[in-house]
């Protein structure tokens, strides 16, 4: 379905609302009010922006360590997800998770994960859920490069092939695991290529252009609604921040991170929507200063939530 003015100008809103929580988040997190760790996604908004725009809340997306941008795509609530950064009793998972376990199950979001390449093999049991229904919804798996060189990726491409399920694995490359190159971790370029001792497709795609994602995942989601079984897109992007907030990321080239830099999405889509004609630099201003407005609003309930209660501790804990 072609895009209308309407979509690309969700794209975004989403696309700023990703960047402003996590720009605010970086400066929270380095005036000591986020207890735990924090793994930013700016610079990466143009593939959980392109992807999720063609889910329902019916459908299911399993993210990672690095999934602020992922749950705000689905549609989580910036609210909830800074009282869980602050630890706070309203959080989404009343302050006990963090960052790295926030999960939304009713709008789909099977949840964040601080263990690398976890997300793999969930998202194809919730798509053998989805073929089990027969009800027309997918999964979709977030991860990194270095999780394409996880056991799960074997294991969760092999049986989703093999079974015929309804999961698009969305490989974020964005050149690093932790301190890792991908030059250094793997000896390939395309990831993609991967797909191809799994017997299913396999596409690479500039994955700071929020239309291509849109479109490649597009025809992913719709392969899989129709019966026809997985796929594997890398969205090519780059972490602008270090791993974690408190890395400086020394260990990247200077000039690399420059060129990327100047492929920031969030520009790249402004001018496209100005050279359209389908909306003035006034317009996007505005959507920047409600996004703004937004975020300082999450900020404020946060920070005006109460702590968890200590005799809670045990509560919706599950313990065998
Ligand atoms: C199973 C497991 N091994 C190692 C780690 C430590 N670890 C945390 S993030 C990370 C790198 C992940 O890289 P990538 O998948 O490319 O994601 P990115 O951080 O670039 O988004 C590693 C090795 C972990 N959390 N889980
Ligand atoms: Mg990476």
């Amino acid at each position: 379905m072609a895009l209308t003015p309407k979509d690309l100008l969700a794209f975004y809103r989403t696309m700023v609302t990703i960047r402003t929580f996590e720009t605010k988040a970086a400066e929270l997190f380095a005036a000591g009010k986020l207890p735990g760790f924090v793994h930013l996604y700016i610079g990466e908004e143009a593939a959980a922006t392109g992807v999720c725009a063609n889910l329902t809340d019916a459908d299911y997306i399993t993210s990672t360590h690095r999934g602020h941008g992922h749950l705000i795509a689905k549609g989580g609530r910036v609210d909830l997800m800074m009282a869980e950064l602050y630890g706070k009793a309203t959080g989404y998972c009343k302050g006990k998770g963090g960052s790295m376990h926030i999960a939304d199950v009713d709008l789909g979001i099977l949840g964040a994960n601080g263990i690398v390449g976890a997300g793999q093999p969930i998202a194809v049991g919730a798509a053998f859920a989805c073929k089990y229904r027969g009800n027309g919804t997918v999964a979709v798996c977030f991860f990194g490069d270095g999780a394409a060189n996880r056991g799960t990726f074997h294991e969760a491409l092999n049986l989703a092939s093999i079974w015929k399920l309804p999961v698009v694995f969305i490989c974020e490359n964005n050149m690093y695991g932790i301190s890792n190159c991908q030059r250094d971790h793997m000896n390939i370029v395309d990831i993609a290529d991967r797909a191809a001792a799994y017997g299913i497709p396999g596409a690479t795609v500039d994955g700071n252009d929020v239309v291509a994602v849109y479109e490649a995942a597009a025809e992913a989601v719709r392969r899989a609604r129709g019966g026809d079984g997985p796929s594997l897109i890398e969205c090519k992007t780059w972490r602008w921040r270090g791993h974690f907030e408190g890395d400086p990321g020394a260990y990247k080239n200077p000039d690399e991170q420059k060129a990327w830099l100047a492929k920031d999405p969030i520009p790249r889509l402004a001018q496209k929507l100005i050279d359209l004609g389908h909306a003035t630099a006034a317009d996007l201003a505005a959507i920047d200063d409600e996004v703004k407005a937004q975020v300082a609003a999450a900020v404020d309930f946060a920070e005006q939530s109460p702590d968890p209660d200590p005799a809670d501790v045990l509560t919706d804990v599950y313990a065998s």
